[in-house]
């Protein structure tokens, strides 16, 4: 048993020293992350780069969530290329962002419009955030045409929607109330004026073999309205992009260049993302390419806690490895947590697919996951999880380096409950789940959950 807790302590040290919280998701990779606020939740909608993509290699939609901004929640794969009949299928699923409204949920991707071989803009509706998900129209709500990617939506504070988009081009529409329709005409934006969005600058041209200039606004806008101010932040500069931020009076323009937010992204060309406020903080979400075998076809989404000025403008963000901010909140092990939550983890993969269920699978020997400020309050009886057994193995629960629990899973055993008696724990602390067992893959668990002393 010594020698277990020395090797325990160990494998703490050093999981806690290789892995830090940013990219906030490390079991796949997640490009061009689209917060939204909804209540005391953070839904995060993100594309989804292959795990062997040398190039643009996207073919669906992820969804993850979290209350507390540091414990992230798979859920699941709600949309993919197979949604929008009228778009090039297992390929091009580009960059996507959804909003509430009226209980209801609009999801605007960038698909390829198999009529002219270009991006579009479709639309998804659905009546959860997780789906099912339709596509809303039957056809792009913006059929293809040079540049027309990366949708962003607004909806004003008098009840108009907007959709902007675009890359090397900036256009955007009014929609209409059903969220559904183009209700004005595609109005182009003029993103050669240096005021609106910034000072060009040489840069390499890979395709041209040349230094040329490259403007303000790349692509990605991300639109929104603070204090009476238009924001749209926006990745810059030609390739490698960095992002950055432009204020307009009225949704039309004119826009006046803000300046730089974040510089080029780590080990990734483009950076795509956009701010929340979340309970008064703000949060920054962009990707990089940091993610173990990362890059720039292989992405994944970061946050940056940041401050804004009184005035609302919004500070040069430096790169951090995460963990570095206050959690939102603690987290209750007493209710039903999904086992695809998680600070962070190595070597642990979700399922892939749509609807509510999910799991954690490809759970081999020495993988780990860990969640932050978990609250045990006055303690724990036991510990009670859902698990599917396939090799077999354990669940052992660390806190502080020392073992409050170990949970054993069956051989090929269905999904089942297991549980083990928790020792020790007291008060908020973060959580390393810890999978041993032998050389084949364990088991697949869906959730896990406290029981406290009656
Ligand atoms: O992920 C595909 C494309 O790369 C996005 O649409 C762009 O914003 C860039 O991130």
């Amino acid at each position: 048993m010594k020698r277990k807790k020395f090797l325990t302590a160990i494998v703490w040290t050093t999981a806690m020293a290789a892995h830090a919280q940013n990219p906030i998701i490390q079991t796949c990779f997640t490009p061009d992350p689209a917060p939204f606020v909804h209540g005391d939740t953070v839904y995060l909608f993100t594309d989804h780069d292959e795990d062997d993509a040398q190039y643009f290699k996207m073919k669906d939609w992820l969804l993850f969530s979290t209350t507390d901004m540091v414990n992230w929640t798979f859920r699941g794969v709600p949309l993919s290329t197979e949604t929008f009949k009228w778009a090039k299928q297992g390929d091009n699923a580009w960059a996507s962002q959804a909003v509430e409204r009226d209980g209801k949920w609009y999801w605007y991707v960038a698909a390829e419009d198999t009529t002219v071989h270009l991006h579009g803009v479709g639309v998804a509706v659905a009546d959860r955030p997780e789906g099912p998900y339709r596509d809303a129209i039957g056809k792009p709500l913006v059929p293809g045409g040079w540049g027309y990617i990366d949708p962003s939506v607004f909806v004003d504070d008098d009840g108009q929607a907007y959709l902007f988009w675009g890359n090397n081009g900036l256009w955007y529409a009014k929609l209409g109330r059903d969220m559904v329709s183009l209700a004005s005409d595609i109005i182009q934006v003029n993103i050669e004026d240096t005021t609106a969005f910034g000072p060009k600058v040489m840069k390499h041209d890979y395709a041209l073999n040349k230094k040329v200039p490259k403007g303000g606004f790349e692509e990605a806008p991300w639109v929104y309205k603070k204090n009476g101010i238009y924001y749209m932040e926006y990745a810059a500069g030609g390739v490698p992009e960095h992002w950055a931020y432009s204020t307009a009076e009225n949704i039309a323009g004119p826009w006046t260049y803000r300046g730089r937010i974040m510089d080029e992204a780590i080990g990734s060309f483009t950076i795509h993302g956009g701010s929340i406020e979340f309970k008064g903080r703000h949060f920054m979400f962009y990707h990089d390419g940091r993610l173990p075998n990362g890059g720039g076809f292989r992405r994944s989404t970061c946050v940056e806690e940041f401050t804004r000025g009184a005035d609302g403008s919004i500070p040069h963000i430096d790169f951090t490895k995460g963990n570095i901010y206050v959690p939102v909140r603690n987290l209750n092990p007493f209710a039903r947590v999904e086992a695809e939550t998680m600070a962070d983890s190595y070597g642990l993969k979700t399922d892939r697919q749509a609807g509510r269920d999910h799991w954690l699978t490809r759970i081999y020997n020495g993988s780990w996951q860990r969640l932050r400020a978990v609250d045990f309050g006055t303690g724990a009886a036991k510990v009670t999880a859902r698990v599917r057994g396939k090799a077999g193995g354990t669940i052992e629960m660390i806190v502080d380096g020392k073992t409050i629990a170990v949970l054993d899973v069956d051989k090929n055993a269905g999904w089942h409950m297991v549980s083990a008696p928790v020792e020790g724990v007291k008060g908020v602390h973060d959580l390393m789940i810890l999978y041993r067992g032998g050389d084949e893959e364990l088991f697949d668990f869906d959730w896990w959950k406290m029981i406290p002393y009656l």
